[in-house]
């Protein structure tokens, strides 16, 4: 079986997309998740974070894409680099941002941290700090849905880095041999930490591995979140039709350090530059107003939404009490 590439179509006219409300929906979130990150940041420089942070700035349109395609109902799987997934999911700005800040309002209650956001009534699993550890989780996942027969897919996301790891190799064959409904979204952004993909890949696309487990593979343009889209949602409803796995590959950059403290040394300023020319927000926005499906006034004011959004979910986290020490071991061991 052949891998699918459909990432040289930057510029082409996208096809089979939503409704207008929806793209527009698709603007809102990527550019929700681009403040919360950006503020977030700010709020970790001023030492109000009590955690690291690895931030997704610059991959917005991976997460919002792909949760575009998904059902309320359908379940998301995450890693170190989680809030964009959640919040494009709809997991509340004010419960991740509590949970950033330790506050027992948090969506973990407060004993999570970024590396744990999740929410599973929103159908987000806490995330996965472990690199590959959530896809075994997610075969599994996939397995419970299948097991209930009731259309429920999951999404599971990671970096470049987690395809080497060998729990990887077993969840993808896993998903695979059973027909499971998973979506392996690939987030290629090029670098696991300060590794450059190509010292650890032999293949060009992650995607092209996916032959070696018999399932499609597909890499598509992670800057376009129209494209993104696309891709996904025929994934998604692939495996929601009983068809099984794929394994999709998006190709984006993070605009900004792995983590804290991360001079980016292994990288070129000139190479950022470049990607940042694609960044998908501007992009996006371009693209309504070009179409005629928005104007600068509509989207001026989602701009306007999001920022009060986050000094709301700002003031609601910080009037929040922290844990009480005799919750130390409520919800770490099941009873
Ligand atoms: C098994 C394991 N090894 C190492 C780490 C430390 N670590 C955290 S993130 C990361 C890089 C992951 O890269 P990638 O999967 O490409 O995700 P990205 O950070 O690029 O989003 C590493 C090595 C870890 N958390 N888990
Ligand atoms: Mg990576």
């Amino acid at each position: 079986m052949e891998a699918k590439t459909i990432l040289l179509n930057r510029g082409a006219e996208p096809t089979g997309l939503p409704e207008s409300d929806s793209l527009v929906d698709m603007y809102r979130r990527m550019k929700l998740i681009r403040r919360f990150e950006e503020r977030v940041n700010d709020l970790y420089l001023q030492g109000r974070i009590p955690s690291t942070l690895h931030l997704y700035i610059g991959q917005e349109a991976v997460a919002v894409g792909v949760c575009a395609g998904l059902r309320e109902d359908d379940y998301v799987l995450s890693t170190h680099r989680p809030h964009g997934h959640s919040l494009a999911k709809g997991v509340e700005p004010r419960a991740i941002l509590a949970e950033l800040l330790g506050k027992v309002t948090g969506c973990c209650r407060g004993k999570g941290g970024s590396m744990h956001v999740g929410d599973i009534t929103k159908g987000v699993y806490p995330a996965v700090a472990i690199v590959g550890g959530n896809i075994p989780i997610a075969a599994g996942a996939g397995l419970a849905a299948k097991m209930r027969g009731d259309g429920q897919v999951e999404a599971c996301f990671f970096g470049d880095g987690a395809a080497n790891e060998g729990a990887w190799h077993e969840g993808l064959n896993i998903a695979a041999i059973w027909d499971l409904p998973v979506v392996f979204v690939c987030e290629n952004n090029l670098y696991a930490a300060s590794t450059p993909f190509s010292l650890t890949f032999k293949v060009e696309n992650v995607a092209d591995r996916a032959c070696a487990y018999g399932i499609p593979g597909v890499t598509v343009d992670g800057m376009d979140v129209l494209a993104v889209y696309r891709a996904a949602n025929e994934a998604i409803e692939r495996a929601r039709q009983g068809g099984g796995p794929t394994l999709l590959e998006c190709k984006t950059y993070r605009f900004c350090g792995h983590s804290r403290s991360d001079p980016r040394t292994y990288r070129g300023r000139e190479e950022e530059q470049e990607w940042q020319k694609l960044d998908a927000i501007p992009r996006m926005r371009q693209w309504l107003v070009g179409s005629g499906l928005s104007d600068d006034g509509q989207l001026d004011e989602i701009d306007d939404w999001v920022e009060r959004t986050f000094d709301e979910a700002l003031e609601f986290a910080e009037a929040s009490p922290e844990p009480d020490v005799s919750e130390l071991f409520t919800d770490v061991f099941k009873e």
